[in-house]
């Protein structure tokens, strides 16, 4: 069984992870009022990525025979004002959720909870994965001229954006 503490974080984290569809789909709404819909289709792709993130956490609660708390989930913010800004923000919100998935392995080291270090070490790799695609974007963003990047830029992006492929 999982310590109260643990199963705390779990559940908490269980919820930042459904805010973080949260924040893809309504950036993803966003950018198809805006019109770029190789952008909304990426960020609509992550929301059920979020959602996927959501569910393990779940799942693994309940596999240790302890308790899920389905709780409210906090609202995602305001629009972004641009598409750098857009990516900026999820490269922000990718970071932090990083921080949130080392406070969770650090404290199953501590209570030499090793089944649960080793079930968060595909958050690890996988926030990883999620920071670099995410600089990767921005830095494609920034070399269009970032904040003012032109529209023939960001109409690249979008069909690019169309094509690159999910993971988990
Ligand atoms: Fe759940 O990986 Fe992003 O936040």
């Amino acid at each position: 069984r999982l310590s109260p503490t643990l199963t705390q974080a779990l559940n908490e984290q269980m919820t930042n992870e459904a805010h973080n569809a949260q924040i893809y789909l309504s950036y993803a709404s966003w950018a198809a009022d805006k019109g770029y819909d190789g952008i909304s289709n990426f960020l609509f792709r992550h929301a059920n990525e979020e959602r996927n993130h959501m569910m393990k956490f779940l799942e693994y609660i309940l596999k240790r025979g302890s308790k899920v708390v389905v709780s409210a989930i906090p609202a995602p913010g305001p629009d972004p004002v641009s598409v750098y800004d857009c990516f900026e923000k999820v490269f922000q919100s990718e970071v932090e959720n990083t921080g949130k998935i080392y406070r969770i392995v650090e404290m199953s080291m501590a209570e030499k909870d090793w089944a649960t270090w080793n079930f968060m070490q595909w958050f690890v790799k996988e926030q990883t994965e999620e920071e670099t695609l995410a600089l990767d974007l921005l830095s494609k963003i920034k070399v269009a001229g970032g904040p003012n990047a032109n529209a023939d830029a960001l109409y690249v992006l979008d069909v690019d954006l169309k094509k690159t492929p999910d993971d988990a």
